[in-house]
């Protein structure tokens, strides 16, 4: 008896292959009576000891580029699938849920969509058909794999008298390009939840116009099931007060919200103030992490607030390591965005974001 103690315990500590987690309880547990916490990944992320991280911390997953209609279909005959491939395979084998990024989009989309063999703009009903091609692809591909996709990314003009803006997807299509593209992945697999997704969606009169797309889809029958709130914010905007009249408008819609890209930069998104930085050391002020972690403790407090209407909550990156917000806008510069910093360690405001009291829960009020 003495013997099998011993062996259990010898066995037990034994058992545990993975080097001590950082963090003790990760942020997808914290949150698990809430909502499903993701992040972005590359592949190449995968392969590193970020892959640890993630699957400590977060329960949902989402590629940052590899399933883009640049990086996914680079040529009109050619689909390029190791890269999304292996991100689903990743998550399954974790039992991560995926988020699909994004089927139409006027950026990373390649020339030849818009393009016929002779170089001249192709009609609306070939672009249409090509859209179509490659929604059932791709969406096709990941059939009850991935629960929910971005379907319409950035469709709407951060110009104030201006609706949609004016993309290819637009001149050539008119505004049906974005029914047709929700049509299409409700048809290519559906049980799939659809999104449309921007930026700037804090904006006062940018949100009425996400507000007004929204409704009109709705109204019009087209199936669109959420809408994605990119949050890509900074130390200084929105309020606490800007954010909570966007989900306040939003949470009046007939489709469930998710938080989709969230990272909070250090530096204001105001012009001019872009400076290229010199010693990348010092950037990450005291200042800069007070401000920082104050955001995100009160971000996530809304988030929670609204937690009836948020279906999930989407980091755009993993750590300060890398992220898309290095060297853009401003070239040359580091950025700080996120919840764990270049060695992977949870910053400061990782405990303000999983330091809350359950007593105050607001979820379902
Ligand atoms: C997101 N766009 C995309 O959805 C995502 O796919 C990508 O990986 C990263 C961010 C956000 C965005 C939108 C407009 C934009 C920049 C980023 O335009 C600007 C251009 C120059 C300066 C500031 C904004």
């Amino acid at each position: 008896m003495k013997y099998l103690t011993l062996a259990m315990i010898f066995l037990s500590s034994h058992s545990i292959a993975q080097p001590p987690s950082k963090v003790a309880a990760g942020l997808s547990s914290r949150y698990k009576s809430f909502f499903p916490i993701g992040v972005a990944v590359s592949p190449r992320a995968l392969q590193t000891d970020e892959a640890e991280l993630i699957r400590g911390q977060f329960n949902s997953i989402t590629a940052e580029n590899a399933m883009k209609m640049g990086p996914i279909h680079p040529t009109e005959k050619s689909y390029y699938w190791n890269g999304a491939d292996s991100i689903v395979a990743f998550a399954e084998k974790n039992r991560m849920k995926i988020r699909g990024h994004t089927l139409c989009w006027h950026n990373q989309t390649p020339v030849w969509f818009f393009k016929d063999s002779a170089g001249n703009e192709v009609t609306r009903e070939v672009l249409i058909a090509r859209l179509r091609e490659h929604i059932f692809t791709v969406v096709g591909r990941y059939k009850e794999k991935i629960y929910a996709w971005d379907v319409v990314n950035e469709a709407i003009s951060d110009k104030p008298d201006e609706y949609l803006r004016p993309s290819l997807w637009l001149k050539i299509c008119g505004e049906e390009y974005i029914s047709k593209a929700f049509q299409f992945a409700h048809e290519a697999d559906p049980d799939a939840l659809l999104f449309y997704n921007d930026y700037n969606e804090t904006n006062p009169v940018k949100r009425e116009k996400i507000f007004r797309l929204i409704k009109e889809l709705k109204e019009k029958g087209v199936p669109v099931h959420g809408l994605g709130l990119q949050a890509h914010y900074n130390i200084y905007s929105p309020s606490k007060a800007q954010l909570d009249s966007a989900l306040r408008l939003y949470s009046t819609l007939p489709v469930t919200l998710q938080i989709t890209e969230l990272d909070i930069s250090v530096y204001p998104s105001d012009t001019s103030s872009w400076r290229k930085s010199g010693d990348t050391s010092t950037l990450f002020t005291p200042e800069r992490e007070q401000l920082q972690l104050e955001k995100y403790r009160d971000f996530f407090e809304l988030f929670r607030k609204y937690a009836a209407n948020i279906s999930g909550v989407t980091f755009w990156n993993i750590s300060d390591r890398r992220s898309w917000l290095d060297n853009f806008p401003v070239r040359g510069r580091k950025n700080y965005p996120l919840l764990f910093d270049k060695d992977l360690a949870p910053k400061k405001a990782y405990a303000e974001v999983i330091n809350f009291n359950d007593g105050n829960k607001l979820k379902g009020k």
